[in-house]
């Protein structure tokens, strides 16, 4: 198809743009960090979701250049924000193809130390299914990232497979609870037990737990009780230009 083309030529011209949606602590409310999520301003459609083009990418081969694009914009961004005094991490997106077949931590240790970001306030998060494909590639690429202090955190968190076995076997920092289950925490009994019932797994493992699609204060009072790390959603921000970040935080604050 003609997207094919436009994105192989897109990615050249600087026309991925980067969103970010702010996470906070669930007990105090201080935003403490961003999740990247990349948009693609096409010459004549617009601005389109990554849902649209990033399945067109991976099976082009050309998510390796997307997510070393995306990661450049985030981590310059980042770079940016914490030479101005706010250190707020920032979390990328990596799909399983972007993990192997290129040498991902040495690309990630060349941005670091050329934007000049402490590699802790960088986040990758990772889906259950992509550490399915080859699990010791993918369990000596973790080890080497967190190795170099890059935080790891498993996305969407319940919608995949083996994931106790998941948690116990990789360097995990964070877990993101699925929005499917959080959506539900007002009147659905089963999400409840379920959100509960993950949140203290993560944390007796040591790791932060963070709940996404998190919509209003109702959700975020139960989800505070019961110990959550972090929230994101709607409630706190919607995904925003990365530009206008500083801005939304000097206003938030
Ligand atoms: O806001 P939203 O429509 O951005 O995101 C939709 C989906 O696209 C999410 O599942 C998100 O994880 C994914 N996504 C967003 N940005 C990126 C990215 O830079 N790389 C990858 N691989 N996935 C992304
Ligand atoms: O799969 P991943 O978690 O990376 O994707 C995040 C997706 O969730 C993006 O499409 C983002 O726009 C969307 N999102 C973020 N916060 C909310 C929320 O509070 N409610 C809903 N319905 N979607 C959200
Ligand atoms: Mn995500
Ligand atoms: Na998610």
């Amino acid at each position: 198809l003609a997207l094919v083309g436009e994105l192989r030529a897109g990615l050249g011209r600087d026309e991925l743009r980067l969103y970010v949606q702010p996470k906070a602590d669930a007990r105090t409310g201080e935003v403490v960090g961003v999740e990247a999520l990349v948009r693609w301003q096409h010459p004549r459609h617009g601005l389109i979701m990554p849902d649209e083009f990033i399945p067109i990418a991976e099976r082009n081969g050309l998510i390796n250049a997307l997510t070393a694009e995306v990661l450049d914009l985030a981590v310059t961004a980042a770079a940016g924000w914490a030479a101005a005094g706010n250190p707020v991490s920032i979390a990328v997106n990596l799909s399983a193809r972007s993990l192997l077949g290129t040498d991902l931590a040495g690309e990630v240790d060349a941005l670091l130390a050329a934007r000049q970001l402490p590699a802790g306030l960088l986040t990758l998060e990772l889906t259950e299914s992509s550490m399915m494909t080859d699990p010791r590639g993918v369990a000596a690429l973790l080890a080497q990232l967190n190795g170099m202090g890059v935080r790891l955190s498993i996305d969407d968190f319940g919608t995949g497979y083996s994931s106790l076995s998941t948690l116990r076997r990789l360097p995990l920092d964070e877990i993101k609870i699925d929005r499917s289950f959080v959506m539900g925490l007002e009147g659905n009994a089963d999400d409840e037990t379920i959100v509960r019932s993950v949140v203290d797994l993560g944390l007796n493992l040591g790791l932060h737990v963070v709940a996404e699609g998190v919509e209003n204060e109702r959700i975020w009072r139960i989800l505070r009780q019961m110990g959550c790390t972090l929230i994101q959603g709607y409630y706190l921000s919607r995904p925003i230009p990365v530009g206008d970040f500083p801005g939304w935080l000097s206003h938030y604050r």
